[in-house]
């Protein structure tokens, strides 16, 4: 199951890609239309701090040191995740709307190593395709990407069928699905929430955003989390979600109250 070699458009005697098991139940038609309402490109990368960009007073940037010594971060679409101040499900009125980001809306002072609550806005039951593109180039390295909140259906599984082209990113991956070359199949795709991302490689999902609110979807190592690949799935609006119960804790709720002594 899963072979490293991605390779996943024909049938083998000894390895099966996660694209080519065939789901026992029946699966949404819509599902399987040609266009998908939304299709979002999703590729990541680590991004390389230089010491001097992180040794400076007064300073202090989060970043993962890795085995060989490089300090690292990581990026999807050129943003790397940081955590809301509160909940936005149960307190969106407490966060600045200049707290999310996308792809499409950076800060406007963000570098190279820009932060942000990245959240991507889905229309509710919209049907959604997310191609994800693995940039890291980490031989042997599949990161296993998590979606909460659904189970997605799993079309494609792949690397890039060009064999002058050693290493795939977001252009390679939009040129070839322009093109028709990105590897899809409709023939009952199977259910995940979890799936690996090859190395050098990619992988297409679909799902009908049929359940309301703001899912974490991330990379499940837990020190790529920490720096920052992850990203929140916004389906719907605040009138579609049920209303907060009164009284439900809220952030800081757990403080003693304070006490001023004289
Ligand atoms: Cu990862």
């Amino acid at each position: 199951m899963n072979p490293l070699d991605a390779i996943c458009n024909r049938p083998r005697r000894e390895a099966i890609c996660v694209s080519q098991l065939r789901n026992a139940k029946k699966i949404d038609e819509a599902l399987l239309q040609e266009r998908p309402d939304v299709k979002i490109f999703l590729p990541f990368r680590f991004y390389f701090y230089r010491p001097e960009e992180l040794f400076q007073p007064n300073t202090y940037n989060r970043f993962l040191a890795a085995q060989g010594g490089d300090h690292v971060i990581s990026l999807v679409d050129e943003i790397s995740y940081v955590a809301p101040p509160a909940p936005p499900i149960s307190q969106i009125d407490d966060i600045s709307p200049e707290q999310f980001c996308n792809g499409d809306n950076r800060p406007a002072d963000c570098g190279q190593n820009c932060m942000c609550t990245h959240q991507v806005d889905i229309p509710l039951n919209a049907i959604v395709e997310v191609v994800l593109v693995d940039e890291v180039q980490s031989p042997n390295l599949s990161h296993p990407f998590h979606l909460h909140g659904y189970a997605f259906h799993v079309v494609g599984i792949g690397r890039s069928p060009d064999q002058n082209v050693k290493k795939i990113n977001l252009k390679h991956a939009l040129d070839l699905d322009r093109r028709g070359l990105l590897n899809r199949q409709f023939n009952l795709p199977p259910a995940k929430d979890t799936i690996a991302v090859p190395n050098n490689g990619y992988v297409i999902f679909r799902f009908r955003a049929d359940n309301p609110g703001y899912w974490l979807f991330h990379c499940h190592f837990l020190f790529h989390i920490a720096i920052g690949m992850s990203l929140v799935v916004h389906v719907g609006t605040q009138s579609d979600l049920p209303p907060v119960p009164p009284n439900f804790p809220r952030c800081g709720d757990h403080l003693p109250p304070i006490t001023l002594i004289h």
